[in-house]
């Protein structure tokens, strides 16, 4: 197929992005690697790379407790990036943007401190049936101890949510919303907008898992009013093991700490401790200072870069990738929502989506293959997994290009 989009149509330049990345540029089994495998988690640009060496290289130091000069460097850069992250998604304050390990203890957090006296028996949790385990399992916890019952929105065959189920499911027991943006498996992008209003027509707090949307649409806390909002650092392009758990000032007051130690006292006797402000309430022990420099220095990059023209071309991309794998001989997609992003789950004829994923790697081409943390979606469609290939803005219709001739390839050596 013609390329020229690649250069004339997409304003971003993607050849010159992709020289941000130096891992893009090394071979797998004497192949270019050709990365598909963006939803597990994404590439760093140098910038990132450089930022988080730098820190270790002249700077490295506790935050928030020493005095000395590298102390307080420390802690300014970890500030900034507070700051960053507080403005990338439009949060109202910058204390309501909590540092976590990433999207699963962001979760966990709300779901652990909600059961410690505001879920009680009788009460509900509404999930959706394509969520990943990450927003199932705290829920499940959460439900056990506090004696509250989980409920799940059902999805259609396309593998979108069914609205008027989850309408009909609002109810006065229900206490608690926490659904998807994006789902992981199906790409499916979900309307939280409407999600969110209808909780909020019965003061139902609502929680999005932004793991799969921050990376590729915009996020403005304030216009889409959650209570709650986690995503990942190494997901957009920042380090691995953190993350961000977005609250309104509210609710951070209303619940209690998650854990306790070190940053989230205030004082502390014996007799009784008293808890540290927000955001610190919800930072025990020494975090993760390289990780909030990174992510900050990733968000800047993509800011840096045009968040439009990254969206813009992942749009081309993805209806392009889905065009060309169309053409492919017994193709099935596990999930063809309207609304997409990201993720493109599939299987061909009855390839089991390992032998299929090991036959891409030997192409140099890196997928995902299993059940993606969502064994529930795969009980649902009554498959074993899926091979994703799941797209993001350093990727090229070359590379689009490759995939299908390389699914074709494996499906000709394994039928
Ligand atoms: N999904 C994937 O390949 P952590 O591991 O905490 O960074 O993110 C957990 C998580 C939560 N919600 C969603 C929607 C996710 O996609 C993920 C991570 C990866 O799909 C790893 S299983």
């Amino acid at each position: 197929m013609e390329h020229i989009a690649n250069i004339v149509t997409a304003d971003l330049d993607v050849m010159q992005v992709r020289k941000d990345f130096p891992i893009l540029q090394r071979q797998v089994h004497g192949k270019p690697l050709v990365y598909f495998d963006n939803g597990a988690t994404t590439q760093k640009p140098q910038v990132v790379i450089d930022a988080e060496a730098r820190y270790y290289e002249e700077y490295n130091s506790n935050v928030h407790r020493g005095v000395h000069h590298l102390s307080q460097i420390a802690t300014d850069a970890y500030e900034k990036a507070r700051r960053i992250v507080a403005g990338y998604i439009n949060a109202a304050h910058e204390h309501e943007v909590i540092f976590t390990k990433g999207t699963t203890e962001s979760i966990n957090l709300v779901a652990t401190t909600m059961s410690r006296g505001y879920l009680k028996a009788g009460d509900s949790v509404i999930i959706s049936a394509m969520e990943h385990h990450a927003n199932i399992v705290p829920w499940q916890i959460a439900c056990e101890v506090s004696g509250a019952t989980l409920k799940v929105i059902p999805i259609n065959e396309r593998g979108e949510l069914i609205m008027e189920a989850y309408e009909a499911m609002l109810d006065d027991t229900v206490k608690m919303v926490a659904v998807t943006y994006v789902s992981n498996t199906l790409g499916t992008v979900n309307p939280v907008e409407d999600i969110i209003t209808l909780a909020h027509q019965r003061n139902i707090p609502v929680l999005i898992d932004a793991a799969q949307a921050i990376q590729h649409l915009s996020i403005d806390v304030q216009a889409l009013k959650p209570e709650f909002l986690a995503f990942s650092s190494h997901k957009i392009y920042g380090p691995t093991g953190f993350g961000v758990l977005y609250g309104t000032t509210e609710w951070l007051n209303k619940l209690p700490p998650y854990q306790g130690g070190g940053e989230m006292i205030k004082t502390v006797t014996f007799a009784k401790t008293t808890y540290n402000e927000l955001p610190h309430k919800f930072e025990a022990g020494t975090p993760h200072i390289a990780g909030a420099i990174g992510l900050g220095v990733a968000l800047e990059y993509l800011q840096g870069t045009g968040l439009d023209k990254i969206q813009r071309w992942e749009k081309q991309l993805q209806e392009y990738a889905l065009e060309s794998l169309r053409t492919i001989d017994g193709i099935r997609f596990i999930g063809d929502a309207a609304n997409r992003s990201g993720a493109i789950s599939f299987l061909v004829h009855n390839i089991h989506p390992f032998d299929m994923g090991e036959l891409l790697d030997q192409q140099g081409i890196a997928v995902r293959t299993g059940h993606h943390c969502t064994e529930p979606l795969m009980d649902f469609f009554k498959i074993p997994g899926t091979v994703r290939a799941s797209l993001t803005f350093y990727n090229t219709m070359e590379e689009v290009d490759k995939l299908v001739a390389g699914v074709k390839r494996a499906a000709s050596m394994l039928l």
